[in-house]
């Protein structure tokens, strides 16, 4: 959702930009994550990156009444969280700036602002204005994009390579597992979260990033099996359409790539053959045929 939100924006990777390193002290990162927890910009970023991020912030001390962001400012390159102080956000509702401006909203310490700007590349919104002696922590704009970038590429290098890794998908080609890494979301779940339940309605195959899964079925809690790393799941409900045929629990700490059901119908349903190979693969009575055999036996069917 966020990520597609976001506007490219051409960099060259870390080209002529200096990643300030200003180390935060615990509370202030604190602040700074309580500010960015639900911001777009911050959406979807790995904790690594988001650290680099804070540790590159700027401070900013201003009087009361300094401008911090000016309505229409076609140049943002700024988002700040404020540490201590408020500011007023003023929205100019007539035609041009001397119409009058219209205090809409006030922030207190341990907010973000100035995010839209950077998200959608459009002129600042709203008028901030310091109403009490400030202190900001400032991000600038292509520190963001470099570090955002860095971790979309290793992100989807990642992916690449586990997907490569994957015997089942053996039979896509490069372009496609490419394209396959692309639409994966990637989700964390704790010790003992279910993944799904027994009889839950299916619309997502899971890829197993790290960690491990047991899959329980029925009242029996003794788990019918172990998923770890580059193990899927979650494929049948989607395949026949049927409710999920047991419980999957995260063994520990698992991080999951998921496929939406549009994204798999799109990119792995035609792959008829290799699903009924993978149906067979696990019927103990052909665990004498060799992987060709069970190929040509999956095509038969
Ligand atoms: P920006 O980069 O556009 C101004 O710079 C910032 O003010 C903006 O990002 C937001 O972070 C912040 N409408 C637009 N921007 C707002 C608003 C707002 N409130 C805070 N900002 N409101 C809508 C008013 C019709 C008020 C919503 C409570």
């Amino acid at each position: 959702k966020g990520r597609a939100a976001i506007a490219a924006e051409a960099v060259t990777p870390g080209a002529d930009v200096v990643i300030p390193d200003i180390p935060k002290s615990e509370i202030v990162l604190r602040l700074l994550e309580a500010a960015t927890k639900d911001n777009l910009l911050f959406d979807m970023l790995p904790a690594q990156s988001k650290l680099a991020i804070f540790n590159s912030m700027t401070p900013l001390e201003c009087p009361e009444g300094t401008d911090i962001i000016v309505q229409g400012d076609k140049d943002a390159r700024t988002f700040y969280v404020l540490e201590t102080g408020s500011c007023d956000v003023y929205i100019n509702i007539g035609k041009d700036l001397a119409d009058g401006m219209k205090k809409v909203h006030r922030y207190a310490a341990a907010s973000g602002f100035g995010e839209l700007a950077l998200l959608y590349s459009a002129p600042r919104a709203a008028t901030v204005r310091a109403s009490s002696p400030c202190k900001l922590w400032v991000m600038d704009r292509a520190v963001y994009n470099v570090i955002k970038m860095e971790a979309t590429q290793s992100t989807a290098a990642q992916k690449c390579k586990l997907l490569n890794a994957v015997p089942l998908l053996s039979v896509l080609s490069q372009e496609h597992r490419d394209l396959l890494a692309d639409a994966l979301d990637t989700l964390d779940f704790q010790d003992g979260q279910p993944i799904f339940r027994q009889g839950d309605i299916g619309n997502q195959f899971y890829i197993i990033k790290s960690g491990k899964v047991l899959i329980i079925k029925g009242p029996d809690t003794k788990p019918l099996a172990e998923l770890r790393e580059g193990q899927f799941f979650g494929e049948r409900s989607l395949i026949r359409d049927d409710p999920r045929a047991a419980d999957v629990i995260a063994k520990g700490k698992v991080t999951m790539y998921v496929l939406t059901r549009k994204a798999f119908e799109g990119l792995l349903g035609p792959y008829e053959d290799m699903w009924k190979f993978e149906v067979l693969r696990k019927v103990p009575i052909l665990f004498a045929l060799n992987e060709t055999q069970l190929f040509e036996l999956a095509r038969c069917m």
